[in-house]
């Protein structure tokens, strides 16, 4: 089974849940696990800009909960996870730092071959949310400025024609302001790849937005770190 050729197929809008795995344990990833598996998100992400728990174990505890496809959405080379069913090979393309354009992926990729896990060539692009981020932070790069859309559509435009097959608008985790609508509708409306938001969305209202405006998936993680019950909030 292809996880990205289905997701992105069939025009459906995907709510995605992004696990920390420094902010679990294995009995904490399954209990979590197991209520998104009742909930209406469709899939799970693991990752964060610095992890050092172990991704291999946290994906295990998740698998035996859930059968809801789990995704690594890495901060570093370090998180590829073979027992994962896909992985988003990022390229922080919003920035000048070689490190995360490239370099990342240089370390990772003999891994990522080994393990035949499948991967998609996303275009990850850091929009200011109105704070400085930990992705700002740990990855040294300059986010594109909330009221730039030109340059967010050229960065995206780039990014596809480069040859990559989705785009990521981020505002960080724990953003103050997700990605406007205007960006998002912006970017959709330049390139023809499936889009995936995520930072700062911590209402229905927001997700709601953010796909009428044209996220074809949205990322999930503080709203749910603070209180699992947001889950209930992303029956969209
Ligand atoms: C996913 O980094 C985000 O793109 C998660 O952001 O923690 O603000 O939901 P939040």
């Amino acid at each position: 089974m292809s996880i990205f050729h289905d997701f992105f197929t069939d025009g459906k809008k995907r709510i995605a849940i992004l696990v920390d795995p420094d902010k679990h344990t294995s009995d904490s990833a399954a209990r979590l696990a197991k209520k998104i598996d009742s909930s209406r998100a469709d899939m799970i992400f693991v990752g964060g800009s610095l992890v050092s728990n172990s991704v291999y174990d946290i994906i295990t505890a998740i698998k035996s909960a859930t059968n809801k496809p789990v995704v690594i959405f890495p901060g570093s080379p370090h998180q590829v996870s073979a027992n994962a069913d896909a992985m988003l090979m990022l390229s922080l393309v919003s920035g000048r730092n070689p490190q995360f354009l490239i370099g990342d992926a240089v370390s990772a990729a003999m891994t990522i071959k080994k393990s035949a896990i499948e991967t998609i060539s996303t275009a990850y692009i850091l929009i200011d949310g109105g704070r400085c981020t930990a992705v700002q932070y740990v990855s040294n790069t300059t986010p594109i400025p909330a009221d730039k859309v030109d340059i967010a559509v050229s960065t995206a435009v780039a990014a596809t024609l480069l040859g990559m097959k989705a785009i990521y608008l981020e505002a960080g985790s724990g953003a103050l302001n997700p990605v406007s609508p205007k960006i998002i509708s912006a970017v959709k409306q330049n390139t023809d790849v499936p889009l995936i938001v995520g930072g700062g969305l911590r209402s229905q209202d927001a997700i709601k937005q953010a796909f009428t405006a044209g996220a074809d998936i949205v990322v999930i993680g503080s709203a749910v770190e603070v209180d699992e019950g947001f889950l209930a909030q992303c029956a969209i």
